[in-house]
């Protein structure tokens, strides 16, 4: 029974997911920056599942093949990896847009991304089986305004999943990218620099998916039999959709 890795499991999908996934009694990593919080975490799922923390800034190369690399017994044969560790900064145009942002998100969501999967997966060559889990977003295949890097960072977790179900075909690894559209975290937080007003409005008066959701979906997609792989799953709230071309008439 191989231990699963959660990134990012401080808040939101990450910590629903883990929240779910104990439930199995299967060896847990959390990793995440805020230790506080994952101690919080561990002490609610400990009694269900062997818990190791780890205290993780995904954009440190180094600290990721270091943690990664030196994981103690159970927790060393990583069966599962939910690289879930991401955020968005801003919603400016890209001609405003902070460079120091548009590098953070780079960082954490393309560079911390890499990192955190390129240190687990030689054990799960060797073992013969894995599952990478990428959260990617609706952001990554459709524009909005002020999307610009961040939905290109996950463009990039969107091809960056297909290619490496290209590379690991016959490994019995498998590899699937969630997309989710709008869900109540603190995503919304995160990306408004800790403004709580503008970020709940924007979700007010429709409802977003929640946290939960996702990790019913992360689960599902992991209790399918190992001869399964979804390959990519978007998931939108009803409330949202596309909407017309924006169309510049001089006026
Ligand atoms: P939250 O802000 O609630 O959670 C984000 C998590 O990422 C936190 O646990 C945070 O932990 C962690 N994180 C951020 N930066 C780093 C870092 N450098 N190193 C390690 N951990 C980090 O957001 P969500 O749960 O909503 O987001 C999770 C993922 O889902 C992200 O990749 C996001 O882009 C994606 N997503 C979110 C959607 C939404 O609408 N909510 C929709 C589509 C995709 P800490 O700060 O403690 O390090
Ligand atoms: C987050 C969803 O629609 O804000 O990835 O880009 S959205």
């Amino acid at each position: 029974m191989g231990s699963i890795i959660i990134t990012g499991a401080s808040s939101g999908f990450g910590r629903a997911t883990a929240r779910k996934i104990a439930r199995l009694g299967q060896p847990i990593v959390l990793a995440a920056r805020r230790l506080s919080r994952l101690e919080a975490l561990a002490g609610e799922l400990q009694a269900l599942a062997p818990v190791k923390l780890l205290a993780l800034d995904v954009r440190d190369r180094e600290s990721v093949f270091e943690q990664f690399g030196n994981l103690p017994e159970p927790f060393s044969d990583v069966a599962v990896l939910v690289n879930n560790a991401g955020l968005a900064l801003g919603l400016g145009a890209a001609d405003e847009a902070n460079m120091d942002d548009w590098e953070t998100m780079v960082d954490t969501n393309i560079k911390g991304l890499m990192y955190c999967t390129r240190a687990i997966l030689p054990t799960m060559v060797k073992n013969g089986l894995g599952h990478i889990i990428n959260l990617g977003s609706v952001a990554a295949s459709w524009p909005y305004p002020g999307g610009n890097v961040y939905g290109g960072s996950k463009a990039f977790v969107q091809q960056f999943s297909r290619n490496l179900r290209s590379d690991l075909v016959g490994k019995g690894i498998r590899v699937s990218n969630i997309e989710p559209g709008m869900c109540e975290t603190e995503f919304s937080v995160v990306r408004f620099d800790g403004d709580e007003a503008k970020a709940g409005a924007v979700y007010d008066g429709m409802q977003p998916l929640s946290a939960e959701d996702i990790a019913d979906l992360i689960c599902w997609v992991i209790s399918l039999p190992a001869h399964i792989n979804i390959n990519q799953l978007e998931v939108m709230p009803v409330a949202q959709a596309w909407s017309a071309f924006a169309v510049d008439r001089g006026d």
